[in-house]
């Protein structure tokens, strides 16, 4: 079937919103466990995920394991201030961009202020307003969300950037060596890629890579890693899939590119890619990175042996 080029951006940002309505994830830090089981209820009621930290000592642990989207965190606690653990948070790469918000009865406004200039992004009064605790940490993480979005994901696509494909895959070959599980990777290539901006102009060019990553997403699973590699590259991990099995949808992928009726000026035209796949039990003593070395080279024979394929 053809595809709707008109569509084509309003449905990437579907895609991508889709693919975010996961609960959100708050963590609660809060020494009255009344207060912090009262907030917890009341976010998990609203569809949220929902740990309390009980020990401020085992933070990085827990932020690490559960991996937060928002913080809601007292301002008093034992041995330590909701401010000081913010400045913790806010000094490190990884969670320096999770919003917190304090829950306070504080009324000093000194108070009130260092804190905030300290990390930390807004102050809720005690007692708790329910709907407004709702409202603020969904809007808070949404727009965590964007924010992730756009610093890992390609704007012409929605596709992961290189840096963020190739984070997945090493974090899949490290799943891969503690619980034993085969994936696959992929590497595909627009064919004669030049051929078509030299002749159609770089904006149609641009609608033809834009129209794999709504083909990529459609033929895909939402666990598996869609990335593009760079210009008219693009790099796919994909979990629970051995190299015949990735070879075979990758290969339904290819033949309905081909079926796409691209037009410039009123002008029909079609294109191929080519691609390349192999498995990490095809090459059990190699790296990730040497994974997506063997992809690589078996997309340049399927180039090699005439294009518009997909080698194993
Ligand atoms: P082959 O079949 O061997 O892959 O031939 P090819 O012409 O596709 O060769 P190659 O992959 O080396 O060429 C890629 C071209 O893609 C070169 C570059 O000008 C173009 N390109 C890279 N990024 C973009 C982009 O974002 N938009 C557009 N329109 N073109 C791009
Ligand atoms: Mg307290
Ligand atoms: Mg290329
Ligand atoms: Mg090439
Ligand atoms: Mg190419």
């Amino acid at each position: 079937k053809p595809l709707d080029m008109v569509r084509l951006a309003a449905h990437i940002s579907q895609v991508i919103r889709t693919e975010h309505s996961e609960p959100g994830r708050v963590l609660i830090i809060e020494d009255d466990r009344e207060l912090a089981s009262h907030c917890q209820s009341i976010l998990e009621n609203a569809g949220m995920q929902v740990t309390i930290l009980q020990q401020t000592y085992q933070l990085f642990e827990t932020v690490s394991e559960f991996d937060p989207e928002l913080v809601l965190m007292d301002l008093w606690l034992p041995h330590v201030t909701g401010a000081e653990l913010a400045a913790l948070l806010s000094q490190t790469d990884r969670w320096a961009h999770l919003p917190i918000i304090y829950l306070s009865a504080e009324s000093n406004s000194e108070l009130r202020n260092q804190a905030l200039l300290r990390g930390g992004d807004a102050f809720l009064e005690k007692p708790v307003d329910r709907d407004l605790l709702v409202r603020l940490c969904a809007a808070r993480i949404q727009r965590l969300r964007e924010l992730e979005r756009t610093r890992n994901r390609d704007g012409l696509t929605g596709l992961l950037k290189h840096a963020s494909i190739k984070e997945a895959l090493q974090m899949q070959w490290q799943l891969a060596q503690r619980r034993p599980q085969t994936f696959s990777v992929a590497m595909l290539d627009i064919d004669h890629f030049k051929a078509i901006n030299d002749t159609y102009g770089h904006s149609v060019g641009d609608t033809v890579i834009a129209a794999v990553g709504t083909l990529l997403r459609q033929h895909f699973r939402i666990t598996d890693k869609l990335g593009r590699y760079g210009g008219e590259e693009f790099t796919l991990v994909l979990p629970d899939c051995d190299a015949d099995q990735a070879r075979k949808l990758v290969n339904r992928l290819r033949e309905d590119f081909a079926d796409i009726k691209f037009t410039s000026d009123g002008a029909p035209f079609t294109c191929t890619l080519s691609a390349g796949v192999a498995d990490n039990h095809q090459f059990p003593k190699d790296t990730a990175e040497a994974l997506l070395e063997k992809a690589d080279q078996a997309l340049y024979r399927a180039k090699r042996n005439g294009r518009n394929r997909v080698v194993r």
